[in-house]
């Protein structure tokens, strides 16, 4: 069965929920959970051939899924410009649609339905995008008008953590504490042998602004060549963002989301002159306009899950090269399969001047056969048809079946902190 270009139609799609361990890493809103939830889409067509993509796994973007699931049977691989009309179809009622609301755990930026949509999309996009790339025979960067560099920059992001959980029979991992500016460089330190990275990102907003200001410069004392950020997700006021930025002008590459809405962003840039990037104020087509106008961000951090799929974060690069803004990526907690993804995307624009976030380097499994490399803080481009990885379906399986019994449907730090801190309280922004 094909198309009227001789393209296979897809003949099954499936939707697969797992929960994968995470580690004890600090935010403003509170802890990771030892669990948290991710979502595997596969496509196929009756020729056999495959396609897999991977993206964020709260129940709304399952339900979502599911129902796009249903509908994308017998479209062409090459469906992906219609697939955002196509969930749109298909997504009403489906969630819960206050504009008002900020991503689970208050991280991401807004929360509404064309979001959740556009995460859900991205998923099936990359899928049919690795099962056209196996079909032709050619990798996902050609599809995308292909590489102009073959490996891709990552940087070490820095979380303050526990060492365990404080729960009985959470999953472990090899790294000690880190709570203060030495436990900060020791991870540093690690992640620079193990990976290679030559910067870094520190995630912020968990300790008072003067405790991050000394993290951040015990960084730049331990390692003066390399590019470092911090990222406290809002949680400061202008005023604290801007002491902050006055204080670490010399020393950061950028801050990132200092402080929550453009305004604040705006001002913050004005009076300091210090770069801010973004993961929260911009996050959505529309946020652009207003955001850009202000000179709100010198850098957005794209993420191809919620700007709705590869080629909409090219899209999103030719808007900031447009309007000479900076380009780079952000990173939620993920697997092999949107590593995979980012790296096809990132290795297809040219004015990516940053080295990627990923929290890869944290995540103790993985839904691929063949896990990637860190190699001096970089992972090679594939040129393999497709993505360039195949789906371990047993330990897809295993994943699947801790979801299944399991009653975490949702990520939520606040409630994990609250396991540690019985008085936590989702904080009220700006903390500091
Ligand atoms: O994993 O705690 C975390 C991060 O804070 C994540 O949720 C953010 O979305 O990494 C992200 C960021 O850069 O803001
Ligand atoms: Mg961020």
């Amino acid at each position: 069965v094909s198309d009227a270009i001789g393209l296979p139609l897809i003949t099954r799609a499936t939707v697969t929920p797992i929960l994968i361990s995470d580690p004890p890493l600090l935010n403003t809103q509170g802890v990771h959970q030892p669990f948290t939830p991710r979502l595997v889409v596969e496509v196929e067509t009756e020729a056999g051939i495959t396609g897999v993509g991977e993206t964020y796994g709260d129940a709304d973007y399952v339900t979502i899924a599911e129902r796009l699931a249903r509908s994308i049977v017998g479209q062409p691989l090459a469906c992906l410009n219609g697939l955002l009309a196509l969930a749109a179809q298909n997504a009403t009622g489906a969630v819960d649609d206050d504009p008002t609301r900020l991503d689970v755990g208050g991280l991401r930026g807004v929360r509404n339905p064309d979001k959740l949509t556009a995460s859900v999309v991205s998923a099936f996009e990359v899928a049919a995008l690795d099962a056209l790339g196996r079909s032709v025979g050619l990798p996902v960067h050609a599809l995308l008008g292909g590489k102009v560099r073959d490996r891709v920059e990552y940087s070490g992001y820095l979380f303050y953590r526990w060492a365990e959980h404080p729960i009985d029979g959470a999953p472990t991992d090899e790294w000690s504490a880190a709570v203060d500016p030495d436990g900060v460089v020791a991870q540093a330190r690690r992640f620079a042998e193990q990976y290679g990275f030559t910067s870094f990102k520190l995630k912020g907003g968990a300790f008072p602004p003067d405790e991050e200001i000394a993290a951040i410069k015990a960084l730049h004392a331990a390692f003066p060549d390399h590019p470092l950020r911090l990222d406290p997700n809002g949680a400061w006021s202008v005023q604290t963002s801007i002491k902050v930025a006055n204080e670490l002008a010399d020393v950061v590459e950028y801050l990132e989301d200092p402080t929550l809405g453009i305004e604040g962003m705006a001002q913050v840039h004005r009076e300091t002159g210090v770069p801010l990037a973004t993961n929260m104020c911009v996050t959505t087509f529309a946020e652009i306009p207003p955001a850009f106008a202000a000179n709100a961000v010198q850098v957005v951090l794209s993420d191809h899950h919620f700007w709705g799929g590869l080629i909409a974060t090219r899209e999103l690069a030719a808007l900031c090269r447009t309007f000479g803004v900076g380009l780079s990526m952000h990173s939620n907690t993920h697997l092999g399969v949107s590593l995979a993804a980012m790296t096809h995307v990132a290795c297809t624009v040219p004015e990516l001047q940053y080295a990627c976030d990923t929290h890869r380097p944290w995540q103790t499994e993985d839904v691929i056969t063949v896990p990637h490399v860190f190699k001096d803080g970089c992972v090679d481009v594939s040129d393999a048809p497709g993505l360039g990885v195949e789906i371990d379906h047993d330990n897809l399986a295993n994943l699947h079946e801790r979801w299944q019994a399991s009653d975490v449907r949702d990520r939520d730090d606040v409630a994990a902190m609250r396991v540690a801190r019985p008085d936590w309280v989702q904080p009220s922004m700006p903390r500091w």
